[in-house]
């Protein structure tokens, strides 16, 4: 069981946390200000923050991730707030975690854990949970020994002496692997059959919305699809792809897909189980990329939202930058470096639908540039196809003559090939 679990399984919550981070030599800003985000995570995290401690320094202390004096400092805090918990921004290795818990006698998770922790808090499909706990066991196989001085202090440290300690870590880590290799096999009959869902779908034209965590995803999925999906005002609400339907002005049928969002410093442990579901959503044939435009990091949103759809190998996806959350931007010269960024942009408000029509109109002006217009005829006795012609492709003109229905569609060229095996002819 990860540090995380234990907490919540253990104890009658809210925890008081104390945050730690280390910043560069220059960086004026104040503990809280640079602490921001991570403060967001714990808050996500049910944690009560009780202090804020951030360091100056080139890089982490290689042993104890602060340095002496700093650690001292913080030791103080702890003492004088009674917090319980202490949450480092970066990821830890196994000595400086173990380190500094025997400095200050508390439970130190980092920023991996504590997003591993909101992840199984929130997960709800069977997927997402077992990808969450694959996530969790992998990360915690080389912490074990750390995880495991935890416990014994927990225990009162009694009787257990290191040789003991040793063979139950054994023991424990031939456990762990076990499990992982139960959670991969259940994960894979799931992915078979998510994978062949999203093949049978393959000829449909496919958005998928991908962004920063709270940037509005799951909002604008609700607004252009009425889908229902949960959107709320934490970090990682959706852990799972839903795709839904987006009804075009003229009938024509488009599917969009909401996914888990992006954070800065993910854990490359989760990036690497959510891969299918991540996958999923980005078998897309154009990115809606949102972004925050509210946020006073919006910028740095967005770079962190490249480099990880360059690392899943979505790097060269065509996209539609959307900014969000218009009706909250009042000094709109903000936006400047977000248009300097270059592609096309469009300003929209998810939540009161402002710009939307503009969101539209630039998604059917996308398709006119890159799909093809070819005259279809469609024989009297190969009417069936006609639903599925209007909601495919954008229907420009149609004609009744003798030898059947003449449509003059724009289309991609999986939607052609399609209709042309299953009885519609193409005029050359
Ligand atoms: N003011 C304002 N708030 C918005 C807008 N769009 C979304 N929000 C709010 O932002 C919060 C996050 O919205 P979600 O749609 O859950 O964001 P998400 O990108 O799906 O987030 P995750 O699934 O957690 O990654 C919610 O409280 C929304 O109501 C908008 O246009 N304006
Ligand atoms: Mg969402």
């Amino acid at each position: 069981m990860s540090d995380a679990r234990q907490l919540q399984s253990t104890a009658a919550g809210p925890f008081e946390a104390i945050l730690i981070g280390v910043t560069p030599h220059g960086d004026e800003r104040s503990a809280p200000e640079i602490l921001e985000e991570l403060a967001e995570l714990a808050d996500t995290g049910e944690f009560v923050i009780a202090g804020c401690v951030a360091q100056h320094r080139r890089h982490p202390d290689p042993n104890t991730y602060l340095g002496r004096g700093k650690l001292d400092e913080l030791a103080e805090l702890v003492e004088q707030t009674g917090a319980k918990v202490v949450i480092c921004d970066d990821s830890l290795s196994p000595a400086q975690g173990r380190n500094i818990e025997q400095a200050l006698g508390t439970l130190v998770l980092d920023r991996s854990e504590l997003i591993l922790h909101i992840f199984a808090h929130h997960a709800r499909s069977p997927q997402a949970k077992l990808q969450v706990e694959l996530a969790q066991l992998l990360y915690q196989i080389p912490r074990l020994k750390r995880m495991w001085t935890h416990l014994e202090r927990q225990r009162g440290g009694i009787g257990v002496r290191g040789g003991a300690g040793e063979k139950q870590i054994d023991l424990d880590r031939s456990e762990l692997r076990a499990r992982i290799a139960t959670c991969q096999r259940q994960l894979q009959v799931i992915e078979g059959r998510k994978a062949r869902e999203v093949r049978t779908r393959a000829d449909q034209f496919t958005i998928a919305l991908v962004g920063y965590t709270n940037a509005g995803k799951s909002t604008l999925m609700n607004s252009l699809t009425q889908a229902g999906v949960l959107a709320e005002d934490r970090l990682f609400s959706t852990l799972d792809t839903r795709t839904r339907p987006w009804r075009l002005p003229g009938g024509r049928v488009v599917l969009l897909s909401d996914t888990v969002g992006f954070i800065r410093k993910l854990p490359h442990q989760l990036v690497s189980s959510f891969h299918a579901t991540l996958e999923e959503a980005l078998n897309a044939d154009l990115l809606f990329l949102l972004v925050d435009g509210s946020s006073p990091h919006a910028i740095d949103h967005l770079h962190t939202v490249e480099e990880v759809l360059e690392s899943l190998g979505a790097g060269n996806l065509p996209r539609i930058y959307v900014v969000n959350k218009r009706d909250r931007i009042d000094d709109m010269s903000l936006l400047t470096p977000l248009h300097r960024h270059g592609g096309t942009s469009v300003l929209v408000s998810a939540r009161t639908g402002a710009g939307l029509g503009d969101l539209t109109d630039t998604l059917v002006g996308y398709l006119g540039r890159i799909e093809r217009e070819v005259e279809l005829v469609v024989p009297h006795d190969a009417g069936h196809l006609q639903p599925e012609i209007r909601s495919g492709t954008t229907v420009l003109r149609e004609e009744y003559r003798e030898d059947g229905c003449h449509l003059h569609v724009q289309l991609t060229d999986a939607m052609l090939a399609r209709l042309l095996a299953r009885g519609a002819r193409q005029k050359t």
